[in-house]
């Protein structure tokens, strides 16, 4: 595999709301701006100011979350300006704060710096998964890369087995919270959002992110070490997707 192989989502942030993976999920902004001044890659990275701010990419990517035994990755090089709340980096979950129950997943930052995620069996909000790792692998002030694998067909030890996590391409011990059975994401409406979650109602942000995110991706799989490791790219990080030298298609003739 490589690391483009089922690019399903590829920001960048360098000064658009642009999907780079060739699916063409663009977005757009609810408050949030660009920074030039604080990026990890290329030109820009996408700023939230902690209040009412989140990039809105609409209600894509269901199918590569939603339904029985599926499998995904996400990743994302994140920047916290504080600690000081709980702050959501990436989701598809609109609420009540929303006026809706379209739960489907959200991850954030916990206050004690532990990376977080929950994922729902059901769009009321009855049944999840919440994994988090240990405390104090998020400093405030710095990128840092945060990649999660997702893995719906494993059930032992009641889902805590479905998730890894890896902070700036080192393994983090995962740890679950049960809330209801077990069971699989369910098909929704609600919105794919970066830097606080929005829902389908598209206009309320909730649990916003103060700080940076810089390049990131989703994939329909399971992520290997070579692919973390492609990603961390020695700590400098990669832009999505990679380009890779090879034959050149303009020596003329029919390319294949
Ligand atoms: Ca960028």
């Amino acid at each position: 595999m490589a690391i483009n192989d089922n690019l399903e989502f590829a920001p960048n942030f360098n000064n658009d709301w642009t999907d780079a993976s060739g699916n063409g999920l663009d977005g757009s902004a609810i408050g949030a701006t660009f920074s030039s001044g604080t990026k990890k890659l290329g030109s820009h990275s996408s700023a939230y100011d902690g209040t009412d701010d989140a990039g809105n990419f609409l209600n894509v990517l269901n199918s590569v979350f939603a339904g029985a035994d599926k499998k995904f990755s996400f990743a994302f090089w994140l920047y916290f300006n504080n600690l000081t709340a709980n702050q959501r980096y990436f989701a598809k979950l609109g609420d009540t704060t929303q006026g809706e129950n379209q739960r489907q997943f959200h991850a954030w930052v916990q206050t004690d710096g532990a990376i977080a995620l929950r994922i729902h069996f059901d769009l009321l909000g009855n049944a999840s998964r919440k994994y988090e790792t240990p405390a104090s692998v998020i400093s405030a002030g710095g990128w840092q890369l945060v990649r999660i694998t997702y893995d719906g067909s494993i059930d032992t030890n009641d889902g805590l087995d479905r998730v890894t996590m890896k902070v700036d391409d080192v393994d983090k011990t995962v740890s679950m919270t049960p809330t209801g059975a077990l069971g699989d994401i369910p098909s929704g409406t609600a919105r794919v959002s970066t830097g606080g979650y929005i829902g389908s109602s598209g206009s309320v942000v909730s649990g916003d992110m103060d700080g940076f995110i810089d390049t990131g991706g989703v994939w329909s799989r399971i992520l290997t070490s070579d692919d973390d490791d492609d990603l961390w790219n020695g700590g400098a990080g990669i832009e999505l997707p990679i380009v890779t030298a090879g034959f050149p298609f303009f020596f003329g003739g029919q390319s294949h």
